[in-house]
């Protein structure tokens, strides 16, 4: 592919190096899917899937309260889990704001909560040192003025272009740009420093009815958002992949581990959920296992990348017990291993994985981790190569030393020798400090 090599604004590669230096460091954050289809808790598409008109939807406006929303239980959550930045939906598709905006009565404040749970989440996860982020949707199902397009719960059977117009002849998205920024404008000036601003999504078609860069006004409104606040990290669904400066990170949503090896090298974040659906979806059944997340975390730490895992919480402001159960797995996990995952990132070529592992690396204290996806009942581990590159090796979870020597039969590999006994970690990890 061609590089993109056009400008919007004029920072140079150093700058964007160090204002993208904490994101790339921290690693795992928490992405809150929380609004209105909370209630409905059967995906955060509800009003899309079953094709519910604004006036079907009123009922969970009605409905909303939140009771016993705890954003210091949250942020406390998230903090004991190793997470270091949060995401939060200020506005899904949906439209219904969480925030206080003068441009909408579509809110948080105008239901039972009656006020602003977009400041109480800032509040509560800065005071616990988490970076914050808001997720801003610039669908808008809601919106008088926003067109119907090819994905709008209302969009016509009959995919003629009279059919659209005939829709749309009352709605103007001029008018709906103005609308986002403005309320861009309010999330990223009266809340502080806003640390990450995850747009979603745009999805342009040849036919003009989709929706990408001219009809969000993406390059308009980037260069606002970047005015606004200078240091901000914001996500590529813009649809402004010609300019070099158009994204910060690539945005891999719910894909396997497998594709997460092809973005080595590039600046990244996938974002996946326990369940499969984003918001609360009160049926499902498919969660992910404890050892499925950690896979998660430690294969995008593996390639260079970031994730960001989804907690959908109830209508009434909880983590519901299964994501609390999947929270609390991963604080044991983290407790005693995040060191092969902050400021890490992949393994130089010269380190080969030793059998049913995933490496992970700190180029600034020159260690290895091997995180032992099946721990060997021999007692034994092979590290392929490692004569004269390592000088010493312990478990990372209690730092008891493990010894090793060189295999007799072939000098260039090491033999580590491992306790009969599987540290109680579903993935333990050994540290190897190298000798350059
Ligand atoms: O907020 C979460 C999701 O609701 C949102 N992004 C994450 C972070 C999202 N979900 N899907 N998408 C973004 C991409 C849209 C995919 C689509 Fe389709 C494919 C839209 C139309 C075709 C899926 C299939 C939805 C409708 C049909």
């Amino acid at each position: 592919p061609v590089l993109a090599q056009k400008m919007i604004g004029n920072e140079t590669d150093a700058q964007k190096e160090k204002r993208m230096e904490w994101w790339k460091d921290d690693r795992f954050g928490m992405f809150i899917h929380w609004g209105l289809y909370s209630g409905a808790a059967r995906h955060e598409w509800v009003k899309h899937n079953e094709k519910i008109d604004n006036a079907g939807y009123q009922k969970y406006f009605d409905q909303f309260n939140p009771d016993l929303f705890d954003p210091q239980k949250w942020a406390a959550q998230a903090k004991a889990a190793g997470m270091k930045y949060a995401v939060l939906t200020t506005k899904h598709h949906e439209g219904f704001c969480l925030f206080d905006s003068k441009y909408t009565d579509y809110k948080a404040p105008n239901t039972q909560a009656k006020r602003d749970l977009v400041r109480e989440y800032v509040n509560a996860f800065r005071a616990q040192g988490l970076k914050i982020g808001f997720y801003y949707s610039l669908l808008d199902w809601h919106h008088p003025d926003y067109t119907i397009d090819e994905i709008h719960p209302q969009s016509p059977k009959d995919k003629s272009d009279a059919s659209y117009a005939a829709l749309n002849k009352n709605r103007d998205m001029a008018k709906y740009r103005q609308y986002m920024r403005d309320q861009i404008t309010e999330l990223l000036t009266k809340y502080g420093k806003i640390d990450i601003l995850w747009l979603d999504f745009s999805f342009p078609r040849a036919d003009g009815h989709g929706k990408g860069k001219d009809e969000w006004g993406s390059v308009e409104l980037l260069k606002l958002i970047r005015k606004l606040q200078p240091g901000i990290i914001v996500d590529n669904r813009l649809n402004l992949e010609e300019y070099k400066d158009g994204a910060d990170f690539e945005t891999p949503e719910q894909v396997s581990t497998k594709e997460l090896l092809k973005y080595r090298g590039k600046t990244w974040e996938t974002c996946q959920t326990f369940s499969g659906s984003w918001g609360y979806y009160r049926d499902e059944n498919t969660w992910k296992t404890h050892r499925q997340l950690l896979d998660l975390l430690i294969t995008s730490t593996s390639n260079g990348g970031n994730l960001i895992l989804n907690v959908g919480p109830t209508a009434r402001g909880e983590f519901d017990y299964r994501a609390t159960r999947a929270l609390d797995s991963l604080s044991h996990w983290m407790h005693a291993n995040s060191t092969a995952i902050y400021n890490c990132t992949y393994a130089p070529d010269t380190y080969k994985a030793p059998d049913s592992s995933k490496l992970t690396y700190n180029q600034t204290t020159k260690r290895l981790y091997v995180h032992l996806y099946n721990y060997p009942n021999t007692g034994k581990l092979i590290l392929p190569g490692y004569n004269g590159k390592i000088s010493y090796a312990q478990f990372l979870n209690d730092h008891s030393e493990l010894l090793y020597k060189p295999s007799a039969s072939n000098t260039e590999d090491l033999v580590l020798t491992l306790p009969a006994k599987k540290p109680d970690y579903e993935i333990p990890v050994i540290e190897l400090t190298l000798t350059n």
